[in-house]
């Protein structure tokens, strides 16, 4: 189809409804491809839908801005390195369907050290963001401990953070604070999907802050003696929890479809500790 393609009225209610629903402008821009519509035409069409002229909260009409593209780094040429500032980060295991790279190299041992020594004395029975409600409640799904930092909380979180959004090609401004989970023995993270579900009633609310999540990048800052893999359940997929690596996998749209069903294998022995860092659609305030 041309991209001269306009919406038609019908369409735009439909464009309008799903983003009130929470399903993200990507997710949109998949199902009009489903229909024919080639992404730049669907970019274009979706830019024109006039939301605030139709009354709509601020976030829905930012929500018609098209994101265009996804967070992960250039791969074309099959890197086995990436230069980002002082790193040189290693491109160790790429899969496609989902996407998901494994990094090395990718935060160092003083940086795991001084992560662990900041977020220790902050640790609290891991929360998880509640979609029923858009608040947030204590998951018996999560055995491990937590707590947040704010962005550019401290040198390391700053620095960590800029070479995470050199490396994924996404601004830092998109990021949510970096998370840091220590699991002790027997604690594990059941399988989940990380994206906010747009058919839990506290969705909408949530996604006001900066969209839909649509990338995760778990970095191990200290190994186990054994176990806590991060797992990929649909595909046989088992990431070893080294220290200083990472392990980055995106989502296009809110939808098992992407399989990224993940979970952390439960610890057998030593300590795990983990930094995450969600990446949203748009800036998250
Ligand atoms: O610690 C992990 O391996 C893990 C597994 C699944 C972390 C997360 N999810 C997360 O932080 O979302
Ligand atoms: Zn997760």
């Amino acid at each position: 189809m041309s991209s001269q393609q306009v919406l038609s009225p019908e369409l735009r209610a439909w464009v309008v409804a799903q983003l009130a629903a929470g399903h993200s402008v990507p997710s949109l821009r998949v199902a009009m491809r489903e229909a024919g519509w080639q992404d730049d035409a669907a970019d274009a069409a979706l830019s024109s839908v006039e939301l605030q002229a139709a009354g709509l909260a601020p976030s829905v009409v930012q929500a018609a801005s098209p994101r265009i593209g996804m967070p992960g780094p250039d791969l074309s040429g099959s890197p086995l390195y990436i230069d980002v500032g002082d790193t040189r980060v290693e491109v160790l295991q790429t899969m496609r369907h989902p996407r998901v790279i494994v990094f090395g190299n990718l935060v160092s041992d003083e940086e795991c050290e001084a992560l662990i020594a900041a977020a220790r004395v902050r640790l609290a029975r891991s929360l998880t963001v509640e979609t029923h409600t858009g608040g947030e409640a204590l998951n018996v799904d999560r055995t491990s401990d937590g707590m947040f930092f704010e962005r550019g909380e401290n040198e390391v979180v700053a620095r960590l953070e800029q070479r995470i959004a050199d490396l994924l090609q996404w601004p830092v401004e998109y990021g949510e604070g970096l998370q840091i989970l220590r699991y002790a023995p027997g604690a594990q993270y059941r399988p989940h999907y990380d994206y906010f579900d747009p058919a839990e009633a506290g969705t909408p609310s949530i996604l006001k802050r900066g969209g839909q999540r649509v990338g995760t990048l778990v970095m191990y800052l200290q190994e186990p003696a054994q176990g806590g893999a991060t797992t990929f359940p649909d595909v046989g997929l088992e990431v070893a929890p080294k220290r200083g690596t990472g392990v980055f996998f995106s989502y296009e749209r809110p939808d098992p479809a992407t399989r990224t069903l993940h979970g952390g294998a439960p610890v057998v022995a030593g300590e795990k500790w983990v930094a995450t860092k969600w990446l949203r659609e748009r800036e998250f305030v």
